[in-house]
């Protein structure tokens, strides 16, 4: 199983899709299985390969394009998780373990994505995501209790106002508002109403997915206002939310192709809360250098279908890590019932991620997996907490 996002950065790893439109309106993904099945599926037959790296590296090679355009990454990434679990059931050892050795321990604070807007939901909020960070817990299973009740208790703040509760591509409310300030508010009013504290027990992150606002060297207001505004405003906008809100981490502020603006951000807020590069990054090694050397970030999004092997999201993680950079793991909003995500979490000791909000099952069962293993590593396993994130 692989994911599928609706607000994919410039420079992923291909997805290969039919493009046949008498078929899933062209989003079919018959050439894909087919590579797998013939092509790939032939060259592994009756082989013994003694690591993870040693079949990818075969699979990059038989592909040989630079962005996975021949099989695509989703059939590479199909086999290259299966390849890992496949190898931890041999090996007799959880995946987590068999991705990150015996290391692996700490439990992630879930960024849950609680109010949905931008490519994700059809409503007035132009920003993409509004997460909680539920991290003053003594556990991984109590933080996720904490964000459920923030997460049921914002629904009840929506309803009260008389506001949408259905919800968008990621399990967030997505209320037509009347500002994207506004969203979070509610959420603060929320957060209240369950009992925590703003700052102190559940904080606020978001990804704005600015890439999708970009339009000839400006920052469009697409959904709400329409109104265009610079680079140098929008990072003024992000000085003064970050002034007036509890928010520890801003995922793509500002648009992939803005790397001054990239530049300017992290030499203004860089020291102050978390700045992560998503679309920016891609999840490519050699991106991420250019970004370490230019300081055009201090966390990336760790995602693996940007890249399409497990292999090269390893490496990218391990550069990451160290130049002092934070990996922040995600799942895709177009997410299947697959729970890779949250035993990669675990086995790099990310320490957060994000991977929806209290609702729709392919984003729960990671979060249950992350309870299994936490249970699982027993008095081993540690809670991030705040300290997962950049400059607490
Ligand atoms: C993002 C992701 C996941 P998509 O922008 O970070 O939340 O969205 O999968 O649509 O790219
Ligand atoms: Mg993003």
């Amino acid at each position: 199983m692989v994911p599928s996002g609706a607000s994919t950065g410039e420079r992923e790893a291909c997805e290969l899709r039919d493009g046949d439109k008498k078929r899933y309106g062209g989003k079919g993904v018959l050439k894909a299985v087919e590579n797998v099945n013939s092509i790939i599926a032939k060259e592994m037959e009756g082989k013994c390969f003694h690591s993870q790296r040693e079949l990818d590296y075969l699979l990059i090679g038989l592909d040989g394009t630079p962005n996975k355009t021949k099989f695509g990454a989703n059939a590479i990434l199909g086999v290259s998780m299966a390849f890992a679990r496949a190898s931890s059931f041999s090996q007799n050892i959880p995946l987590y373990q068999y991705l990150g050795g015996t290391n692996a321990h700490i439990l992630p604070v879930p960024c849950m994505n609680v109010i949905n807007g931008g490519s994700h939901a059809d409503n007035t909020v132009d920003f993409q995501e509004f997460m909680i960070a539920p991290h003053n817990a003594p556990s991984f299973t109590e933080a996720i209790r904490m964000g459920e009740e923030v997460f049921h208790s914002l629904k009840s703040v929506l309803k009260s106002k008389g506001l949408s509760t259905g919800v968008g591509d990621e399990g967030g409310f997505a209320p037509d508002l009347k500002s994207n300030e506004e969203a979070v508010e509610m959420i603060l009013e929320g957060i209240v109403k369950a009992g925590y504290k703003p700052g102190d027990d559940v904080s606020i992150c978001l990804d704005p997915a600015t890439s999708e606002m970009w339009e000839n060297g400006k920052y469009k207001f697409f959904k709400s206002t329409q109104k265009l505004i610079s680079s140098d405003d929008m990072i003024k906008l992000w000085e003064s939310w970050t002034k007036q809100y509890p928010i520890i981490l801003l995922e793509d502020g500002l648009a992939e192709n803005d790397w001054e603006g990239w530049k300017n951000l992290t030499s203004i807020l860089g020291n102050k809360i978390e700045i992560v590069g998503d679309d920016l990054f891609c999840t490519n090694k050699a991106i991420l250098a250019k970004g370490i050397e230019q300081k055009a970030a201090n966390s990336v999004l760790i995602k693996l279908n940007q890249i399409g092997t497990v292999s090269e999201t390893l490496e990218t993680i391990e550069l990451a890590y160290r130049n002092n950079y934070n990996c922040f793991v995600s799942h895709r909003s177009g997410e299947t019932a697959d729970s890779f995500i949250a035993d990669l979490t675990v086995a790099v000791n990310a320490g957060h991620l994000k991977t929806g909000s209290g609702c729709r099952s392919e984003r729960i069962e990671k979060f249950n997996q992350l309870m299994r293993i936490e249970k699982q590593l027993g008095s081993a396993a540690k809670f991030a907490g705040i300290n997962a994130f950049k400059n607490r």
